[in-house]
């Protein structure tokens, strides 16, 4: 077995209003402790604070080190005793850095992360998106002592379902001996072999005794490797996700998607939750009935797509995006990075079998002729990662959309009877059907009726203990939220609704203040504390209904 160190817990830290090229942290005095994961400017002495936030702590190896970051914001840089070997420009996104440790002793190791805004076209995370920018470390952090040789990459994909058949594809690290070979084995079956070829190891095997993967039979098996001293075990699940006449199918099944959107996030941890608190979100969410999660706006983490492969909740996960720009979709170092995180959260999270739609650049000018370029780019590059899922993006662009022939899936956003109608007090119901019938209109024209069709947000912010029935209380939520949900049930062409949102998410209170009362978006079923509002019962009150009728 190789050595795996988990480097979570308590490191030293400093704090500085310098910007990272500033920091050379051999000078630093490390006065404070902070966890990791954790976000320095979530809550304490760092609260809303904003420059660069230095971790350290020592780790003792040696030889060739695969040092793992589950991810950071917005950006870090890696420093092993003292020296710089690394870069991380990608919020939110894992990577990994194989590095000579040096002899076996105690070594010193530096994260050094910044939180500072970037504004310029390039950015991936401007100061107008409409969710909070922690800084710090978001996941975990680990590190392990690799031999000559170590698994690098495993996907596993599942063919028939009948016959139970994988296809299972390996790439192996370090430089691998002549007719070398891995060692697979099924969940307590048989061992079989599979030679590697040029660091890459393929087959297409039969799992004994398969169990399919439902959200309402999660089943789970797991498949064990050993190649030379390393042995990792990878947990899959038996299900495909398809389309047919332009309705989405799980294992060959209409089924309709009905969830919400969540951020992967707290106002005590930024993004850095804890485990137990995400479980407690996913949990509460699936016994309600729902059976679907966007993992809105970034990569989402181990911990929520393993606890969705567990309990049976289905999910859509996207790289991170917000309303870019004409100006960032054309920029070439933006456009680089977007690829890269994109193909990266796709080959972090490719065994999931909660996953069934990869989605990318949340709202971006996708009416402009200048995106489609990037759009059928990031559709290509999932694809050519993972060619068993469906490719989405969220459009508020709708009827002026220009990217929407590459996906398998349109998903839009929209919210009649919250924006754009600021007279009415009363909830406009007639007028919410009549946007969503028109979309769906929309979507069954001869180009685009073999696509799915999904409401990727819809929502109304709610006050806790506005009771006036008038637009933000949670009568007016409550009553849209439903009126919603019997349209998307009832009507053929929609594959489903992921409700804006979960619970209420920090953002800012700059000029949006007057839509974002108290720093947050309000639109959560929740409080941002997960204290229910109306709509919370009153919701799966309806879906129940719904599924009664059948
Ligand atoms: C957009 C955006 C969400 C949120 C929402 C809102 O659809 O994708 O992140 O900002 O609007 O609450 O207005």
């Amino acid at each position: 077995m190789l050595n795996r160190q988990n480097l979570n817990g308590m490191w030293d830290f400093h704090f500085t209003e310098r910007h990272l090229p500033e920091i050379n942290p051999a000078a630093l005095s490390y006065e404070y402790k902070q966890p990791v994961p954790g976000c320095f400017d979530a809550r304490g002495r760092f609260r809303f604070l904003r420059g660069s936030g230095i971790y350290r702590r020592m780790v003792k190896c040696g030889g060739t080190v695969k040092l793992e970051i589950g991810g950071i914001g917005l950006r870090a840089e890696i420093f092993w005793d003292g020296k710089k070997i690394a870069s991380m420009t990608k919020p939110f996104t894992k990577e990994s850095f194989v590095f000579n440790a040096g002899t076996r002793v105690s070594h010193e190791l530096v994260i050094a992360t910044e939180n500072v805004f970037d504004r310029t076209a390039s950015s991936m995370f401007q100061p107008y998106y409409d969710f909070y920018a922690y800084g710090g470390i978001y996941r975990s952090v680990s590190l392990t002592e690799i031999p000559g040789i170590y698994l690098d990459y495993v996907r596993v994909t599942p063919l028939d379902l009948k016959e139970g058949t994988v296809a299972i594809h390996l790439e192996l690290g370090g430089t691998a001996e002549k007719q070398m070979e891995v060692e697979l084995r099924f969940d307590n079956g048989e061992a079989f072999r599979v030679p590697v070829t040029g660091n890459v190891a393929e087959t297409v095997c039969r799992v004994p005794d398969h169990k399919l993967w439902t959200p309402e039979t999660p089943h789970l098996h797991t498949l064990h490797l050993r190649a030379g001293e390393e042995e990792q075990s990878i947990r899959f699940g038996m299900r495909k996700a398809g389309i047919r006449d332009g309705r989405i199918t799980l294992n060959g099944e209409t089924l309709k998607l009905i969830g919400f959107n969540r951020h992967d996030a707290h106002p005590d941890y930024g993004y850095a939750i804890p485990e137990e608190l995400t479980r407690n979100d996913l949990e509460m969410i699936r016994a309600k009935g729902y059976n679907f999660i966007r993992g809105c706006h970034y990569a989402q983490s181990e911990a929520m797509l393993s606890i969705c492969d567990e309990i049976g909740l289905l999910v859509w996960d996207e790289s991170l995006g917000w309303g870019n720009t004409v100006q960032s979709l054309t920029d070439p170092v933006f456009q680089r990075e977007q690829i890269d995180q994109t193909r990266r959260m796709v080959r972090k999270s490719v065994n999931h079998p909660c996953i069934i739609l990869w989605g990318f650049l949340n709202e971006a000018a996708t009416h402009e002729e200048s995106a489609t370029n990037l759009v059928e780019t990031l559709a290509q590059t999932i694809r050519e990662e993972d060619n068993s899922r469906l490719v989405t993006f969220a459009s508020c662009r709708i009827f002026k959309d220009l990217c929407l022939d590459s996906l398998d899936v349109l998903s839009f956003n929209t919210y009649p009877g919250w924006y754009g109608i600021q007279d009415a007090q009363q909830f406009p119901k007639e007028e919410v059907l009549a946007e969503l019938r028109r979309i769906a209109e929309f979507a069954s024209q001869e180009r685009y009726r073999n696509k799915g069709l999904i409401l990727s947000e819809i929502g109304a912010a709610a006050l806790i203990g506005d009771h006036s029935g008038l637009r933000w209380s949670e009568e007016y939520q409550a009553e849209l939220l439903e009126s919603v949900l019997e349209e998307i049930w009832t009507e053929e062409r929609w594959s489903g609704v992921a409700f804006w949102h979960f619970s209420d998410t920090k953002t800012y209170s700059d000029g949006r203040a007057t839509m974002r009362p108290r720093g947050f978006n309000n639109k959560g079923v929740v409080n941002e504390y997960r204290v229910p509002k109306l709509a919370w019962e009153s919701l799966a009150k309806c879906l129940a209904e719904c599924k009664a009728r059948k």
